[in-house]
């Protein structure tokens, strides 16, 4: 330092700083796209010639398939058809402000250049490219927040990976304990190290994980202290977020944060012949849904092999989008209703900077009347319009709350939104 100059402050490691109000973008988000893709999009839910009803990326383990057959499906993951700017755009277009992708799923797959074991898609495809530093780069191009899901401790073909129920085939035995010292911390220390930024890790499945075991991983994050964490990575670890799975809490999960994670269909890894697709309105509903109980939506995709997004997803994508064009107002940076129950639809609310609150209205079931209840409402009622443009909509004060007069028909089958503003708190 010159003369007169402070003296520089000690200069900390960057990742000494405690990180503050580290959830505060997790909570404005919302909406995060969840991706799993590996081997098992290969045979797609199908073994020897046989459909199994189950999850598409748990195939090996249902159809107990062992390690040298299944391993041979990776010479057919060729995705050279995989385009990580149009994925990320895709989500962006639709709303989506994080995407968590897997990194290794079960089958123990790494879809990245891993040097701690060769199963990976740098080795053992066709294709020999690193997908998730494409994919992080694509995210980091556009502003995409990226996570990352790790199965820990499930890991069929990494020897000595745990499996939940045993293993089938005697070739992938081993220790639990160096597995995880040789697989699975060094690869952990590789998503966190390699890739940029981290906004999430998805931990899953924590079987035979002790608070021993899981006492050597948690240390790996204390260098990132600005990673959002789940609750599954085992030894009672709680982490950030509880990850209520395929189903919407009914009244959210209080003094916790939650990200309910869900797949469009049946499955999180891709299959031929899953056709459960949830409508557009579904999923626009549940989104709604989720935020008016203060949680995250992590939407599904499963990818193809050859690295296409099957077109049920991309069309659901574009109507979610094309809602949220409209109506984002109404989720990011939202917190929970302060009504008990509404009878047709949901809400969110914002406060505003003059002492106002902003209740969203999210009606699903347009009143036939023409009169939209709002049962309990204490405050006075400032204003009343529909969000998607500005039109203002006549209210009055009625015994149990306020009655809004609304159009004959909703303007939005999926969602009609009504911004109210309301005095004070
Ligand atoms: C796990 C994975 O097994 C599955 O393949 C997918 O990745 C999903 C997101 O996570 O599935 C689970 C995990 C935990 C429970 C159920 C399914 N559970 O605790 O009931």
């Amino acid at each position: 330092a010159g003369p007169g100059k402070p003296s520089p402050k000690k200069i900390m490691n960057k990742h000494a700083l405690v990180v503050t109000n580290r959830m505060e973008w997790w909570n404005k988000a919302r909406f995060g796209m969840f991706i799993h893709w590996g081997v098992y999009s290969v045979p797609a839910g199908v073994y020897e010639g046989k459909k199994y009803p189950g999850l598409g990326e748990w195939l090996m383990h249902d159809a107990k398939i062992p390690v040298d057959t299944y391993q041979a499906y990776a010479k057919d993951f060729n995705p050279t058809k995989y385009n990580p700017e149009q994925w990320v755009l895709m989500a962006k277009d639709a709303g989506v402000k994080y995407i968590v992708i897997t990194t290794k799923h079960h089958d123990g797959f790494a879809m990245f250049d891993s040097k701690a074991s060769d199963w990976n898609i740098v080795k053992r495809t066709p294709y020999g490219k690193d997908v998730i530093k494409m994919l992080a780069d694509a995210c980091r191009k556009y502003g995409m927040k990226l996570g990352f899901y790790y199965s820990q401790a499930n890991d069929w073909n990494n020897p000595g990976g745990a499996a939940a129920g045993g293993h089938w085939d005697k070739k992938q035995d081993g220790s639990f304990d160096e597995y995880l010292d040789k697989v699975a911390i060094p690869q952990i220390k590789e998503i966190l190290n390699n890739y940029g930024d981290v906004a999430e890790l998805w931990w899953d499945v924590p079987t035979d994980m002790t608070k021993e075991r899981a006492a050597k991983i948690t240390p790996l994050l204390a260098a990132h202290p600005e990673i959002v964490t789940n609750n599954r990575l085992g030894g009672g670890v709680q982490g950030d977020l509880e990850t209520p799975e395929q189903y919407i809490p009914a009244t959210g999960i209080p003094g916790r944060n939650w990200e309910t994670c869900m797949t469009m269909n049946d499955t999180w890894g891709y299959k031929t012949y899953d056709d459960h697709w949830k409508s557009s309105q579904t999923l626009i509903r549940n989104l709604v849904d989720i935020a008016s109980k203060g949680g995250n939506y992590l939407l599904n995709i499963g990818p193809k092999p050859t690295g296409e997004v099957p077109e049920p997803i991309v069309d659901r994508m574009k109507d979610i989008g094309a809602w949220m064009k409209v109506n984002s107002e109404a989720i990011y940076a939202t917190t929970a209703s302060p009504f008990r129950k509404l009878t047709w639809g949901r809400c969110t609310t914002k406060e505003t900077p003059d002492g106002t609150t902003a209740l969203y209205l999210s009606v699903f079931d347009w009143p036939a009347n023409g009169q939209l209840s709002v049962p309990g409402l204490k405050n006075a009622a400032k204003s009343a319009t529909l969000l998607a443009n500005g039109t203002a909509l006549k209210f009055k004060k009625v015994a149990d709350g306020l009655s809004v007069d609304v159009p004959a028909n909703a303007p939005d089958a999926n969602a009609t939104v009504i911004k109210l503003i309301i005095k004070g708190k």
